[in-house]
């Protein structure tokens, strides 16, 4: 386990920065010469017991953070945390799990022999959340899994990394609305995830997002490279609840179309 929060998420960004080759562009059209805050980053994982969402969120308990939000994705077959630390200038971080006794028994099998492979002290070790992909796996069987969730296949390809950032638009001194943040982002040519619009969520729920789609990059699997998306980037706007303070929360109806920003196809539609 890490010793620290803010060299964890360092560590985890450089990761991230070898998968999403666009996130080093991205960050610098919104930062101009301001540092950006993150408002949070996500993990995904398999409902198994040696790798399960308690299993990751281990590590960041470890660090101080708390659980506070659940979240369910009964179509895509999905439960999520999130997880807050008491100093609010630490990112949240976002952990979904898939059930994976909901699909078919060939993918039971498929994600069981991979878990398999992932040694017990593995999951433990410092480098355990950038830690990609602990199993052998063939183009066929990434395909395969495809056909069944998008979100197992992008597992199996990529494993253990921070599978997005998210940039607090709140913090950000030159943008103050998430509209204004996707304009200056398709004009330098980056594409939006637009499941369900653009814009994901409204002041009502007091969280609006935007997602770019995946970087398509070449990842190697046992039998050849093929070029397959990623990671993405996400940006995110806060509002302030009764009391004043900025909503912590996700929403689920706006998390649901975010997932999708590792489809394949290149624009999601709604
Ligand atoms: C997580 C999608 C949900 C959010 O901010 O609502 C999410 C994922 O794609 O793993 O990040
Ligand atoms: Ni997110």
């Amino acid at each position: 386990m890490h010793q620290n929060i803010d060299s964890l998420f360092a560590a985890m960004w450089q990761d991230y920065l070898h998968q999403t080759p666009s996130a080093a562009k991205v960050h610098d059209l919104l930062a101009q010469d301001d540092e950006i805050i993150n408002d949070h980053i996500a993990l995904r994982t398999f409902n198994l017991p040696k790798v399960g969402l308690p299993v990751l969120a281990a590590h960041f308990e470890a660090l101080g953070y708390r659980a506070a939000g659940e979240y369910e994705f009964k179509q895509k077959k999905l439960k999520a945390k999130h997880y807050e630390h008491p100093d609010a200038t630490k990112p949240k971080v976002f952990i979904s799990e898939l059930l994976v006794e909901q699909f078919s028994p060939w993918l039971q099998q498929t994600v069981a022999n991979m878990v398999d492979q992932v040694a017990d002290a593995a999951v433990m070790a410092d480098e355990f959340l950038y830690s990609g992909r602990h199993w052998a796996l063939d183009f066929a069987t990434y395909e395969q899994l495809l056909a069944e969730s998008e979100y197992a296949a992008w597992l199996a390809a990529f494993g253990y990394r921070a599978n997005h950032f998210t940039v607090s638009v709140n913090h950000l001194k030159l943008y103050d609305s998430i509209v204004a943040v996707n304009d200056t982002l398709k004009h330098a040519g980056i594409v939006l995830n637009s499941a369900g619009g653009e814009v994901k969520g409204s002041p009502a729920v007091m969280l609006e997002q935007s997602s770019t789609m995946a970087d398509q990059i070449p990842v190697a699997f046992d039998d050849g490279g093929h070029t397959i998306p990623s990671c993405f980037y996400e940006f995110a706007l806060r509002y302030p609840q009764a009391d004043g303070t900025l909503y912590r929360g996700f929403v689920e109806a706006s998390a649901d179309k975010i997932f999708e920003s590792t489809n394949t196809n290149v624009s999601a539609k709604a």
